[in-house]
């Protein structure tokens, strides 16, 4: 067969429903391949990096391979940031790029789009996935697609693929194996003796803890073990604490659940615990310093047992070739004493709820997200980049809701188009936090929302500027921006448009979102020096690291 009808078939095979991207005539026959009739649902954005971020909004929400279509140079090159991110978060997402064919390769001239060498997109894009490739022998196009594809869902990480645009039509022979498979992409294998050890060992280890506690990483969400750790901390009886990127992979609303484990600038509560505890079991946290900190990180590894990136880590040793799902149904098959212990939830929030006429502030304008989530559980909280990431941390999610945060590669610009592709995929409407600053980055993808039926809230917190580095930087007017009229333009583009100042009336526009059925946005004034209280504790504490220079 062709093999743009190739890639097209396949990604139907793995259960891709939708393509995100922009066309250019280097991509276009692929493009149009996938937008043909039993093809792919096309989505298009106004820039690449909002098809980025809403391929890897639809990846995270859905569990599915995020798949985006680009020309070559400007467009590939547009695509690099999200692609970035997607790999440092282990997501899932597959590049296409057009390219050109190689009778015009041969002219020896350079050619639209290049920017050093025809080969640097591909080079650019070797460092940023888990497999790059060139489809360019037809004989081997098939498996070579295949590989990569199962590359990138072994690893959630992005790969690449570049299709010139001599090759879409190219016949490609299909291999056998490749049409008799059903379509299921498998997770990578472990070693079943190194498993039964490390299993073993942090049996053995939790069981003569006193005081153990469990933190619960992105991995788990990724490989999908969401319920067989809510099971395994169950039967352990141990507080559970997740970490900023994993926000939301553990139910907020459970009786285990301690809160948001930030390093040193977590909530008082939740030090002491970790300071307490004689064994903290890891299941899938990345060692970053956005969860550890940015000083020597609070848990140290003689009383720790790290589970991530196919290895567990014992104290000092290491078993390899044990992966996270593998690992963590080898502790349910296994005898574990209960412990017992009432947890208390933790966050950074004052106790008080602020009058409905008094000026909004951010910790007043979390407490309202938080009522408006208890009344309207079923949605998915999104947090920018910002002080909205730190914000966010003390929103508490009920049963039915979701989040998502770039919260380690921490780009500005995912949150409003990683909310169309992830209701998209799910349906699901979001809520998103979203500075002024990151609006003005990738806010106008909004206006995409009407004509694919899409409906997020989105929460643009006009303080003004990038107002996070405000408590560091002297000369504050480097961090202004100008004004926009959000709610005018929401309402310009198709949805409502609220502009809110008081707490009471932020609870009034969040009441009427819930009941449209249009995108809305409510444009929350804060003041410039109003943060919230985890943003205020990690911009000290990364300033006092970076010893910065007061600008
Ligand atoms: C793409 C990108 N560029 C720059 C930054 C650095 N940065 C982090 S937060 C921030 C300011 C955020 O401003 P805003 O969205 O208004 O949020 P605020 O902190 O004011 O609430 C900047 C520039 C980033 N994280 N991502
Ligand atoms: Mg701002």
């Amino acid at each position: 067969m062709a093999l743009g009808d190739f890639l097209v078939a396949y990604l139907r095979k793995i259960g891709v429903t939708h393509l995100f991207g922009i066309p250019g005539d280097l991509v276009l026959r692929l493009f149009l391949r996938f937008g043909a009739r039993r093809g792919l649902r096309v989505v298009t954005m106004s820039h690449e990096p909002g098809v980025g971020f809403a391929a890897d909004g639809y990846a995270r929400a859905t569990g599915r391979i995020g798949v985006v279509c680009v020309t070559y140079g400007a467009g590939g090159h547009n695509m690099v940031n999200p692609v970035a991110g997607s790999f440092s978060e282990r997501v899932p997402i597959l590049v296409l790029s057009g390219g050109p064919g190689d009778e015009e390769r041969k002219l020896g001239t350079l050619i639209h789009h290049q920017a050093k060498e025809i080969e640097s997109q591909l080079r650019i894009y070797r460092e940023l996935t888990c497999a790059a490739r060139l489809l360019d022998d037809p004989r081997t196009a098939a498996e070579t697609v295949h590989e990569l594809v199962q590359a990138v869902w072994r690893e959630q990480r992005p790969g690449y693929l570049e299709v010139h645009r001599d090759m879409v039509e190219r016949r490609i022979p299909v291999p056998k194996e490749i049409i008799a498979w059903d379509g299921t992409l498998q997770f990578a294998r472990s070693d079943e003796q190194n498993v039964a050890e490390a299993v073993r060992d942090t049996v053995a280890r939790f069981n003569a803890a006193r005081r153990p506690l469990v933190t619960v990483g992105i991995e788990t969400y990724r490989y999908k073990l969401k319920r067989d750790v809510q099971r395994l901390v169950e039967t352990m009886g141990a507080p559970v604490a997740t970490t900023v990127l994993s926000k939301g992979a553990f139910p907020e609303d459970h009786p285990l659940f301690l809160g948001v484990h930030i390093g040193a600038i977590s909530p008082p509560g939740i030090l002491r615990r970790v300071d307490r505890a004689d064994l903290v079991l890891n299941l899938g946290a990345m060692r970053t310093d956005m969860d550890l900190g940015s000083r020597p990180p609070q848990v140290t590894r003689d009383r720790s047992i790290w589970a991530v990136d196919g290895r567990v880590h014992v104290s000092f040793h290491t078993y390899t070739d044990v992966h996270i799902r593998d690992f963590v149904r080898g502790l349910l098959r296994a005898r574990l004493r209960r412990h017992r212990e009432r947890v208390r939830y933790h966050d950074n929030l004052p106790r008080e709820t602020p009058r409905a006429a008094a000026p909004l502030e951010v910790t007043g304008l979390l407490h309202e997200v938080n009522r408006f989530l208890r009344q309207h559980p079923r949605h998915l909280v999104i947090a920018e980049s910002g002080d909205m990431l730190f914000a966010g941390l003390d929103v508490r999610l009920g049963r039915a809701g979701g989040y998502l945060a770039q919260g380690f590669y921490a780009s500005m610009g995912f949150g409003v188009p990683g909310a169309l592709g992830a209701q998209i995929g799910s349906g699901v409407r979001s809520l998103v936090l979203c500075g002024d600053g990151a609006f003005q980055m990738t806010g106008l993808e909004i206006a995409q929302a009407p004509r694919y039926g899409l409906s997020p809230i989105v929460v643009v917190v006009n303080n003004g500027g990038w107002q996070i580095f405000r408590p560091v930087v002297r000369r504050t007017e480097l961090l202004d921006i100008p004004s926009w009229p959000y709610a005018q333009l929401a309402r310009s583009w198709g949805g409502e448009g609220y502009r809110v100042e008081t707490a009471g009336a932020l609870r009034a526009a969040l009441d009427e979102a819930a009941r449209s059925r249009s995108f809305v946005v409510i444009e929350a004034c804060v003041l410039p020096d109003d943060l919230s209280p985890v943003s205020r504790k990690y911009i000290q504490a990364s300033a006092r690291h970076g010893r910065w220079v007061r600008a």
